[in-house]
């Protein structure tokens, strides 16, 4: 072994390759006085820890290590994973919060040109240097926050050229750093000025002309849209999807986050893997996520940014949907990509439990983004990212907040 995280007081993961819903989302592994062994940057062993360091190994005792870390009894869980982020882009909005205290809604603002619109001029004044540098540094701050694996979506060009260039940063910027990124096409953001009095032009462009060109240079797995009122129509988005399906995108989709217009419907219509948000999910909306085993990732420090309601999660778990949580991280409506306050947010708002967060936060974002087969838990042959806390179980770290309570993380076997 490489290495060998050794001294765990209590080691708290979920386990398999898939999302847990209902009940199971609840049922964690809890490992007392536990070691991890890493061996080519992935999980080799998962067990008792060693009571010392250089024990032998045999098929029951834990491995020996070229390098030991002693976890000095503390937590041990999963790399945090962010499910959804609107991670490249141009400027900040924080005029917007005068605008919000005077009165003025997500939609107002975004309806007088402002909001996603005016990043859109940003981003696409800035070039992709810049862009790269100043993604770089919000990375780094994740990373030390706990997340190892992210998912970033375009949406910010509504251009073919510009949200090339977006995912063009975002596939630099995985290769540049540690944290894993995983792209999402979101050309379907917001109807861009050009073509304010042509929609069925900005459709047709955004099918004709976006989807190949960023399936021909396979700069997207996902494709998002923005199911809203003044934004995209539930027909739109099912159009939309359909389509991107056939490039070979798996659907995603922004669904009743303002309004209940009928977005967790599209998402089971078009088998989306996950549907987002949700905070005016109706009920007929989440049986039919149940009925289409639709991820829900939810995004409660949204509703905190925006003072709007919490999303339903005791309703979704109760009806046997998987829930995911991410930051939302964007410059309007969630400036945040602190993913540990997000947990604090779904513990205390959605009443989640601290089992059921920690679930939400790593297997089943990574299920969200198709990545459970490689992390979200710690299991011998997943990726060794994994994360040390200054905490003695996750009770503890879902009742603290506003401090960083990450103490060490490891990705890929790598101390960060
Ligand atoms: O920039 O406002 N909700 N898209 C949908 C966003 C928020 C991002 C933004
Ligand atoms: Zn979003």
């Amino acid at each position: 072994m490489e290495l060998l995280l050794n001294n765990i007081g209590l080691l708290a993961t979920s386990t398999g390759t898939a999302a847990k819903k209902g009940a199971l989302q609840r049922e964690i592994t809890l490992i007392p006085n536990a070691a991890i062994g890493i061996r080519d940057g992935k999980i080799a062993y998962v067990g008792s820890a060693p009571a010392s360091a250089t024990a032998p190994a045999s098929a029951t005792a834990p491995p020996t290590a070229a390098k030991t870390i002693d976890c000095s009894g503390k937590l041990v869980t999963p790399g945090l994973v962010d499910a959804h982020t609107h991670l490249v882009f141009g400027g900040w909005r924080q005029n917007e919060l005068i605008l919000k205290q005077e009165g003025k809604s997500y939609l107002d603002i975004l309806k007088s040109g402002g909001g996603i619109l005016s990043t859109v001029k940003c981003t696409r004044a800035a070039s992709e240097a810049e862009l790269f540098d100043k993604s770089m540094a919000h990375l780094s701050e994740m990373l030390k926050l706990g997340v190892t694996t992210c998912e970033a979506k375009s949406g910010y060009g509504l251009s073919t050229a510009d949200e090339i260039k977006q995912l063009r940063v975002i596939k630099a910027l995985d290769k540049a750093q540690a944290i894993d990124i995983v792209p999402t096409f979101m050309g379907a953001h917001a109807i861009p000025d050009e073509y304010k009095e042509n929609r069925a032009g900005y459709i047709s462009l955004l099918i004709n002309e976006m989807l190949p060109a960023i399936a021909n240079e396979k700069l997207a797995k996902f494709c998002d849209i923005f199911c809203e009122t003044s934004v995209f129509t539930p027909e739109e988005s099912g159009c939309i999807l359909n389509a991107a399906k056939k490039y070979g995108m798996t659907p995603k989709i922004h669904a009743d986050e303002i309004d209940p217009i009928g977005g967790a419907q599209i998402a089971a219509d078009v088998s989306a893997i996950s549907a987002e948000h949700l905070i005016n999910a109706s009920d007929e909306g989440i049986k039919a996520l149940a009925e289409k085993d639709v991820i829900a990732v939810l995004l409660p420090a949204t509703s905190f940014y925006l003072n709007k309601p919490y999303a339903r999660a005791r309703a979704m778990i109760e009806a046997d949907i998987a829930v995911a949580i991410a930051t939302d991280f964007n410059p309007g409506s969630s400036p945040g990509l602190n993913m540990q306050l997000a947990m604090n947010i779904a513990c205390l708002k959605y009443n989640m439990t601290p089992a059921e967060v920690l679930t939400a936060a790593t297997l089943n974002s990574a299920a969200a983004i198709n990545r459970a087969e490689a992390c979200g838990s710690i299991e011998v042959g997943k990726q060794a990212d994994i994360v040390i806390w200054d905490a003695p179980d996750i009770e503890y770290i879902l009742y603290r907040y506003g401090s960083n309570l990450v103490r060490t993380v490891i990705k890929n076997g790598i101390i960060m």
